[in-house]
C-alpha cells in the first residue's frame, strides 16, 4: 500500500518533471533561434541577398552588445526561394523543426499571402521584411512588417519626376499581372497619375514576371507617345523591360517600382538602367546613431552604402531582438514555454517603439501590425558611361 502510493507520488513527479523540461526544452537551446525566409534562390534572389545580408549584420550587431539580456540569438535561415511552394515549405520547418520563436520573411508579397497564414494559425509572429502590397497586416494578428506599403511609398517617385520634368503630361503604366505586389503597386501608380497628380493615363500594359521580351508591350507604348512610363515588374522581367523600352526608342522618364529596388538589375538593364526614378522606405543618408552603425558595418563589408532591402531585413531582426529583450525584462523568457513565449513576443512587437535605420518606427495596434513610418524618400539610378558600375543618388 504504502509503496504504491510513494510509487505513483514517484511517478506523477517524473511527469511533471519530464513536462517541465519539455517546456523549457527551446530555452535550454542557447542562443534564442530566430527564422530567416526570404529568397536566396529563383529570380527573387537579387532581392533576397540584400535581405540576407541586412539581417546579418543586425545578428553581429546585437549580438555583441549582448544579444537578449545577456543571450546571444541565433539566425536560422530557411531558403523561402521565389515562389509560395518554397515558402511555405521554409515556413513550416522553421515553426516545426527548427522551433523559431519568430519569422523574418518572406520576400514577396505574393507568398507573403500563400505563407504567412499557416504561421498565423500556429501563432508565430512574422515579421514582414518587403511584403508592400495592400493587406499583408490583415493576413492575421501575427503579421506585422517593416516594410511600408507601396500606396505610402510610391507616389514619391511620380512626385520626383514631375519635378525633373515639369511638362509631363502622358503616362503610360506597365505591371506584371501575375504577382499581388505588382497588382497593389499599380493600383497606387495609376490614382496617383489620375487622382493626384491630375495625369493623362495614355496606354496599361501588362505583363508576366516570367516575359523576357516585351516588344508588343513597348510598342504599344510608344504609339501612345507618353513622356513618363511607370513599371511595376519584379527585378529580372522589370529590366529587361527598361532596356528593350531604351533601345526600342523611348527618351523619357522612367518611374520604377519596388521590384527594381536593387543595384542588382545593372548587370541586366546596364547603361539603360541611368536615371530610373524609385521611392525608397530606407535611406543611407539618414542621421542616427544606429543608423550611423549599420552603414558602416554594411560598407565595411560591401564597399558601398546599404540599399533599402537590407536596411529593412536589419530593422526587422532589431523588432524581435528588442521586443524579446523588453518581454524578459517584464516576464523572464527562459521559463516560458514557446508557445507562450511565441504569443507574448507577438504582443510585444506590436506594443513596442523601435529607433531604426528606418528611423522611429511601430506597428498599428492588435490586430494591426501595419507599420508607422515618418520618412521616406527617391533615389535616382545613376550609371557610370560604361554602363558596368553605377549607384543610387538620392534625390533631394
Ligand atoms: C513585395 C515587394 C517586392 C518588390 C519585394 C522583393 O515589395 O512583394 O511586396
Amino acid at each position: 500500500m504504502r509503496s504504491s502510493l510513494s510509487r505513483s507520488v514517484f511517478a506523477l513527479a517524473l511527469t511533471l518533471a519530464l513536462a517541465a523540461m519539455a517546456a523549457s526544452a527551446w530555452s535550454q537551446a542557447q542562443p534564442i533561434p530566430i527564422g530567416v525566409a526570404v529568397a536566396q534562390t529563383g529570380n527573387v534572389a537579387l532581392a533576397g541577398q540584400e535581405q540576407v545580408l541586412g539581417a546579418q549584420i543586425a545578428e553581429e550587431y546585437f549580438n555583441k552588445r549582448g544579444g537578449v539580456n545577456g543571450r546571444p540569438i541565433k539566425l536560422v535561415f530557411q531558403d523561402a526561394g521565389s515562389d509560395e511552394a518554397t515558402a511555405i515549405n521554409a515556413f513550416q520547418n522553421l515553426i516545426n523543426v527548427a522551433k523559431v520563436v519568430g519569422i523574418l520573411g518572406p520576400s514577396l508579397s505574393q507568398q507573403a499571402f500563400a505563407a504567412d497564414p499557416i504561421a498565423n494559425r500556429a501563432k508565430v509572429p512574422v515579421i514582414a521584411p518587403s511584403n508592400t502590397a495592400k493587406g499583408i497586416p490583415q493576413i492575421g494578428e501575427f503579421v506585422s512588417r517593416v516594410s511600408a506599403p507601396v500606396a505610402i511609398v510610391a507616389p514619391a517617385a511620380v512626385k520626383a519626376a514631375l519635378t525633373i520634368n515639369p511638362h509631363i503630361k502622358r503616362v503610360a503604366v506597365l505591371y506584371a499581372q501575375n504577382d499581388a505586389f505588382n497588382k497593389s503597386e499599380t493600383e497606387t501608380f495609376q490614382s496617383a497619375v489620375k487622382d493626384t497628380f491630375k495625369l493623362d493615363l495614355v496606354t496599361v500594359q501588362t505583363f508576366q514576371t516570367t516575359d523576357t521580351d516585351f516588344t508588343a508591350q513597348v510598342t504599344n507604348v510608344l504609339n501612345a507617345k507618353p513622356d513618363l512610363v511607370i513599371i511595376s515588374g519584379l527585378q529580372t522581367d522589370g529590366a529587361n523591360l527598361v532596356k528593350q523600352l531604351r533601345e526600342l526608342g523611348y527618351k523619357g522618364v522612367i518611374v520604377g517600382g519596388n521590384g527594381l529596388n536593387t543595384t542588382n538589375i545593372f548587370p541586366i538593364c546596364k547603361a539603360h538602367c541611368d536615371g530610373i526614378l524609385i521611392a525608397q522606405a530606407y535611406s543611407p543618408e539618414l542621421k542616427s546613431k544606429i543608423n550611423d552603425v549599420f552603414r558602416s558595418m554594411y560598407k565595411d563589408k560591401q564597399k558601398k552604402d546599404p540599399p533599402q532591402f537590407s536596411g529593412q531585413a536589419f530593422a526587422g531582426i532589431q523588432v524581435f531582438v528588442e521586443a524579446l529583450t523588453a518581454l524578459d525584462k517584464k516576464t523572464p523568457i527562459a521559463g516560458m514555454d514557446l508557445a507562450k513565449l511565441r504569443v507574448e513576443l507577438n504582443k510585444q512587437i506590436i506594443s513596442g517603439t523601435y529607433d531604426t535605420p528606418l528611423g522611429e518606427i511601430s506597428f498599428t495596434p492588435s490586430p494591426g501590425g501595419e507599420i508607422n513610418q515618418k520618412q521616406f524618400y527617391v533615389a535616382q539610378m545613376k550609371m557610370d558611361p560604361d554602363g558596368v558600375n553605377g549607384k543610387f543618388v538620392y534625390v533631394k
